[in-house]
């Protein structure tokens, strides 16, 4: 369909910002129609696998071993523990586990346990999703062999305000990993956060980069800064709750058919907001009271607004058909 698009260009994306909410809303819940049923929501579940301590320097992160957030580290999990917590997940809905590590990159000597756990999450006939940090080409290969569904790296936010909240590693190192995630034939998980501080046209930009890609990202997750205390960005003044949602709509008109995630920062967020966001085009969010390390809406309470508003979660997706609904349907 022609609204795929990989040449934007960035006075096209501000333009888009700079619509009244109304048009922008109804051109991205328009188009939103075309590729997806407005009433279905993916859920994934999050677990960190691998708490602080990491040597990075996001200015956002509580788990930088460089800011003191109290934070308890932990080292990487056993598998059978990561299982329990996948087997749970499953059983309160959701269709996709995400394991997140607080790594700079994983070293090579970790990859045979992350092996067994993308192996133990498939056989429960979950998708899984994993967040590692920056990958190699090797790294991603193994994992796609493993039968990694998704790997989410974050673009975060544009080229320009990258510098203000990252020095330790580049845009263009992230750039790479999403390449060498591509390559090796996995679907991508990419996006980033606002309400850091950066201006409409950053906003504008990360989106802009996200499009560009060759391809886009299945899976674009728009993170609401979690201001946690003792990180640089703890006091951060608040974003207006419509220029969120706009960025919705605006990767929503971006990248149609891609699942935009409503992603962290949804404890404070209200109903109404969230509605506002599904309408926008969001059809997907981590689901469960916890993200990695920071609170997130509970599980019922997500459940109870999905129930007024109509919305249903989405079932799990099926790579090919499955042989079984075949045989049922001779057998009748
Ligand atoms: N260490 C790996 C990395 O950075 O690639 C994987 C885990 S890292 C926690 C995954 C993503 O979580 C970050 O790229 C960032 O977009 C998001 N994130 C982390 N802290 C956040 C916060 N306080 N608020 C919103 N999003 C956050
Ligand atoms: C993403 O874009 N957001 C998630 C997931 N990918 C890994 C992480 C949000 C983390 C929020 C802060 C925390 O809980 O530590
Ligand atoms: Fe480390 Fe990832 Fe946090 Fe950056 S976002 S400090 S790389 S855990």
């Amino acid at each position: 369909m022609h609204e795929i698009r990989h040449d934007w260009q960035p006075a096209e994306v501000e333009a888009l910002f700079e619509l009244p909410f109304n048009d922008l809303l109804f051109r991205a819940h328009t188009l939103h129609r075309q590729y997806f049923d407005p009433n279905e929501v993916q859920i994934s579940t999050l677990l960190s696998i691998k708490t602080g301590a990491c040597p990075e320097d996001c200015k956002y992160c509580p788990q930088s071993t460089r800011y003191d957030t109290g934070l308890e580290t932990e080292e990487l999990m056993q598998v059978e523990q990561v299982l329990q917590q996948a087997q749970a997940a499953m059983a309160s809905g959701a269709t996709r586990f995400c394991m997140g590590a607080a790594w700079r990159s994983p070293k090579d000597r970790d990859i045979p346990r992350l092996v067994a756990m993308v192996k133990g999450v498939a056989e429960l006939g979950l998708e899984s999703c994993m967040t590692l940090g920056m990958l190699s080409e090797n790294q991603a290969t193994e994992l796609a062999a493993a039968g990694l569904d998704y790997y989410n790296h974050n673009l975060d936010t544009s080229p320009e305000f990258y510098g203000e909240i990252i020095t330790t590693r580049s845009y263009q190192d992230r750039l790479e990993t999403l390449r060498h995630v591509r390559n090796a034939g996995m679907k991508v998980c990419s996006g980033g956060i606002v309400g850091m501080g950066e201006s409409v046209r950053d906003r504008a930009g990360l989106l802009l980069q996200l499009a560009n890609l060759p391809q886009h990202p299945e899976s674009v997750p728009i993170n609401m800064l979690v201001r946690v205390a003792g990180t640089p960005l703890a006091e951060q003044e608040d974003l207006d709750s419509f220029e969120f949602v706009r960025t919705i709509a605006v990767a929503r008109i971006l990248m149609p058919a891609s699942h935009v995630r409503l992603s962290a920062g949804r404890e404070e967020m209200n109903e109404e907001m969230h509605a506002l966001a599904y309408f926008a085009g969001a059809n997907s969010i981590f689901y469960g009271e916890k993200l990695l390390t920071t609170a997130n809406p509970r599980a019922n309470q997500d459940m109870a607004l999905f129930g007024r508003l109509g919305i249903r979660p989405q079932a799990r997706e099926m790579s090919a058909p499955d042989p079984r609904f075949y045989d049922a349907a001779a057998a009748s």
